[in-house]
């Protein structure tokens, strides 16, 4: 399996999360990815690489983000700052919203109701460094993506050898990506790396895409990207959104709309939920993406179902996730694993590379 670093990932560092009426410390922080890049160094499952961003990364960007979103993205930063020069020490969070009744056709010309039109949470800072380091996120799902379309043409060119294993990659890149959705950031995600992943398999002609999302939390980002579309398949097992983050979305009767319509599953659990249903809800999530002959598989690999994680509810161990891997390996299809939540930092890596062993070593 080779994997795919963005380097830039330390360049977005938020420094506080709104919670409960405080301003709390983040707990989505480069040392995260520094605990997987540590245990791959221990445990190596394939070679780690920093590949350079893609001619065409803003092509494929507008492919699945909306252009006045990009923009905003881009330059929020330095309109931030613009705007005193203080807020340079400062994260920038949205206070005001677009609720219902509310028009979003019209841009605003302010900086605060640009900043809550493009986004639904208090919990996502966007810092100096917050752009280039999504964006190196969104090149590394690009070319990860690239790499096992390329390594699946020449296998089936070369009419592999029976019992080969498929070519795969993971994308070991923070911020996550599965809460972004066309036009917003929110839930710790800017750009939708597992959503342009699965666009890119499908640009490089691969018919039918599978996302199967296994981070606590639902991705609603990915759901509402896909929601309208049948050659994209998206599954998400997470905690129940009667009680848990992002609360508005990821529901059981969620299954698609018009051409979607049947190409959306959402497996919600209750809080508190252990292994073996978990599991179960899994083989289910597997059963659906045989059922829809996906050619590929991109996974929203969270791992904030750690029974010891601080903001979730769920009671996975550690040994639990080899077992996922090997789970998700039985599909036997192409598959790009990208990095999302998981906030037990000191087991993240453990958790993440344990995932990796059990996916290579096969079903
Ligand atoms: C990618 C991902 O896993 N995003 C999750 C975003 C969750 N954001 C809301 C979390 C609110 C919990 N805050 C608890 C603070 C207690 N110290
Ligand atoms: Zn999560």
């Amino acid at each position: 399996m080779q994997i795919f670093h963005n380097e830039q990932h330390h360049l977005h560092r938020g420094r506080h999360e709104m919670y409960r009426g405080r301003l709390v410390p983040c707990h989505e922080v480069p040392d995260r990815l520094e605990h997987v890049l540590a245990e791959l160094k221990r445990r190596p499952v394939g070679p780690v690489m920093a590949p350079p961003e893609p001619a065409d990364l803003d092509a494929v960007l507008a492919q699945i983000h909306s252009p006045r979103y990009l923009h905003f993205i881009e330059h929020a930063w330095d309109e931030w700052v613009a705007l005193d020069p203080a807020h340079a020490e400062l994260d920038a969070l949205p206070s005001v919203w677009p609720g219902r009744a509310f028009r979003t056709d019209v841009l605003p010309h302010n900086f605060a109701a640009r900043m809550g039109l493009f986004s639904f949470d208090a919990g996502t800072p966007l810092t100096a460094g917050s752009w280039p380091a999504a964006r190196g996120g969104a090149a590394c799902a690009v070319t990860a993506a690239r790499a096992v379309a390329a390594a699946t043409r020449a296998a089936s060119a070369a009419s592999a050898a029976a019992g080969s294993q498929p070519a795969s990659a993971f994308v070991l890149t923070r911020p996550p990506g599965h809460h972004a959705g066309p036009d917003f950031f929110g839930g710790y995600c800017f750009l939708n790396n597992a959503a342009l992943a699965a666009q890119v398999l499908r640009n490089a002609g691969l018919q039918r895409v599978a996302v199967l999302d296994v981070d606590y939390h639902h991705g609603n980002g990915t759901q509402s990207i896909f929601y309208e579309r049948a050659d994209v398949l998206t599954v998400s097992i997470h905690g129940d959104p009667l009680t848990e983050y992002p609360f508005f979305l990821g529901h059981a009767d969620e299954r698609g709309a018009g051409e979607g319509e049947g190409f959306n599953l959402n497996l919600p659990l209750p809080r508190g939920t252990g292994f073996a249903k978990w599991r179960a809800a899994l083989r289910q999530g597997v059963a659906e993406v045989q059922a829809f002959g996906a050619q590929a598989l991109v996974v929203a690999l969270g791992v904030d179902t750690f029974e010891g994680d601080p903001i979730s509810g769920f009671g996975l161990k550690s040994a639990d996730y080899g077992q996922i891997g090997r789970d998700l390996a039985a599909l036997g299809l192409p598959t790009v694993i990208v990095f999302e939540g998981g906030y037990a930092v000191a087991e993240v890596g453990v958790n993440v590379v344990n995932v990796l062993e059990g996916f290579s070593a096969g079903g």
